[in-house]
């Protein structure tokens, strides 16, 4: 409520912030969460929460009259369509080189991702986290998180029958006869309850296109897992629908957090303030450091270094489809969770997830989101005359991507005798190279941060989200940005509170 003094206030309901709440709580701490998005728990008109990937609705996009759907054509032809400007469940952010994806309401990217829980493998890791103890890591936090976000894998005998995967095994047989490693790729999912939508026994979750905005069913979101646990504790309380725009030194001691009250056409309704001990800011790679960046440059938090704003990266996303012969059909049926994956990093610079493409008609096309090792890293920074926050990203800079996912593709279509489809992101345009799932970066671990997340210059104030890490994972991000938040919130548990 306005005018409210609490002992810890966590900007932001993904994965970091759902760690912080969850273990502050079962320290005896009360937390008060502010999310600027929906919380996603009450059923539309339809009797669903979410829409899928093939009606998108109001629910889809947040603050948006057209969708800007990832995979924007179809057989050249643009897909996306108007859609009343809602508070929706997924932001297209643009800046003037990458639109970056990103899940608002009530437990973050985990509302709107794939659910794919990868661990790096071990001897990548000292690149994605240097000043991190990779054998606590393996030995405690790795585990801890796979564990409390309910991670797990395919049964690899349904895997090879069900005609959901049957794209999965056209990708996984394309990639063997080039000699390239296949795994398959943990999921949250649950796994049991695909199995039953499959035998058509339960309504259909994955198998009904249900990604991008949202799954009504088998996908073990933040809401179901950490979150339910934090709620459950009792002293956590959650504010949908509240935007913090500021936190500064308080007079008294802590620090004041203004926070505007949104409708869900997107307009404020009212203006609260909470003065709080202990700020986490768990907005996310981009929503923490737009905020970090502004409270620096307007003089809220004059203490903060220089490093805050800087080693963003976009963990080198780039999509491409392949067309594949009459012979290698993917099916109409695909499930949307992926769970395979093509892993020629140490030799190409390349993790190539298979992903869905749940059309529901046969496309002969495989379709693969890469993540790759760019060393390109961009900056945020303060626009006094716009009044907002810039991102130096270029788009060219993909390009560096775009050859390390050829590593793969190139030799796959050359033993296949295949080409690259040009019809999935514009009039021959073979790479969807404007965006990126997974921003990283912005406030970097021992950098902008001590080397557990407090911020300089500001005791009290901390960053427990993907802004840690410094632009890239090597695999889909989530598990590291959780294993992160459980090291780091460990640490601050036991010797600053
Ligand atoms: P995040 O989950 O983004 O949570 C930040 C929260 O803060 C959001 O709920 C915001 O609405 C909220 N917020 C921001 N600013 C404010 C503010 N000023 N006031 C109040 N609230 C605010 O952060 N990763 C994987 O590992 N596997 C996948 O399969 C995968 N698939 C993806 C698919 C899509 C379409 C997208 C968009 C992402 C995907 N990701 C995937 C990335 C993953 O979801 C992302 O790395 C994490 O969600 C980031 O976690 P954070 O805790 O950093």
């Amino acid at each position: 409520a306005d005018g409210a003094r609490v002992p810890v206030l966590v900007i932001g309901t993904g994965y970091g912030g759902s760690v912080a709440a969850l273990r502050l709580a079962q320290a005896g701490v009360e937390v008060h969460m502010i999310e600027m998005g929906m919380a996603w728990d009450t059923p539309g008109s339809d009797g669903k929460i979410f829409c899928n990937t093939r009606e998108p609705d109001y629910r889809s996009y947040w603050l948006r009259t057209r969708t800007k759907a990832p995979l924007n054509y179809f057989l050249g032809f643009p897909i996306d369509r108007d859609i009343p400007r809602h508070t929706g469940i997924l932001d297209a952010e643009e800046f003037a080189g990458i639109t970056v994806y990103q899940g608002r309401g009530v437990g973050g990217g985990s509302l709107v991702n794939g659910g794919m829980a990868v661990t790096p493998k071990r001897e990548n890791f000292a690149a994605v986290l240097p000043s991190v103890d990779a054998d606590e890591m393996y030995g405690v936090y790795y585990p801890r998180a796979n564990s409390g976000l309910g991670v797990g894998l395919v049964d690899p005998a349904w895997f090879d029958t069900t005609a959901c995967y049957q794209y999965a095994r056209v990708g996984r047989k394309h990639a063997q006869r080039s000699g390239f490693p296949f795994t398959f790729v943990p999921d949250v999912y649950d796994w049991d309850y695909m199995k039953q939508e499959a035998a058509g026994t339960v309504p259909q979750s994955a198998l009904a296109g249900e990604i991008l905005y949202g799954n009504n069913q088998g996908k073990k979101s933040l809401q179901k897992t950490y979150l339910a646990r934090a709620r459950a504790t009792g002293k956590v309380t959650i504010s949908p629908l509240h935007q913090v725009t500021s936190v500064a030194p308080a007079a008294g001691g802590g620090y004041t957090v203004r926070i505007d009250q949104l409708a869900t056409d997107g307009s404020v309704t009212a203006a609260k303030t909470v003065t709080a001990t202990r700020v986490f800011f768990a907005a996310g790679s981009v929503g923490t450091s737009k905020l970090l960046v502004k409270l620096k440059a307007t003089g809220a938090l004059p203490g903060l270094d220089d490093e805050v704003g800087k080693g963003w990266g976009d963990n080198g996303n780039v999509m491409c489809g392949r067309a594949n012969h009459l012979w290698d059909p993917t099916g109409k049926l695909q499930s949307a969770i992926p769970c395979a994956g093509i892993d020629n990093w140490s030799a190409g610079g390349a993790f190539a997830e298979v992903a869905p493409l749940p059309t529901g008609i046969e496309t002969y096309a495989s379709f693969y989101l890469s993540i790759t090792n760019t060393p390109h890293r961009a900056q945020f920074s303060w626009n006094a005359a716009t009044g907002k926050v810039d991102l130096s990203w270029q788009t060219a800079w993909k390009q560096t991507s775009i050859d390390m996912a050829k590593t793969i593709f190139d030799k796959i279509n050359a033993k296949e005798g295949t080409i690259y489809r040009t019809d999935l992101f514009g009039v021959y345009k073979i790479w969807g190279d404007h965006l990126t799932y997974h921003p990283l970066g912005g406030a970097v671990l021992n950098r902008a941060t001590d080397n557990y997340g407090r911020l300089a210059g500001h005791p009290g104030l901390y960053v427990i989200d993907g802004s840690l890490i410094p632009g890239n994972t090597t695999v889909n991000p989530f598990v590291t940005i959780t294993a992160l938040a459980e090291r780091n919130i460990e640490k601050i548990i036991a010797t600053d509170l």
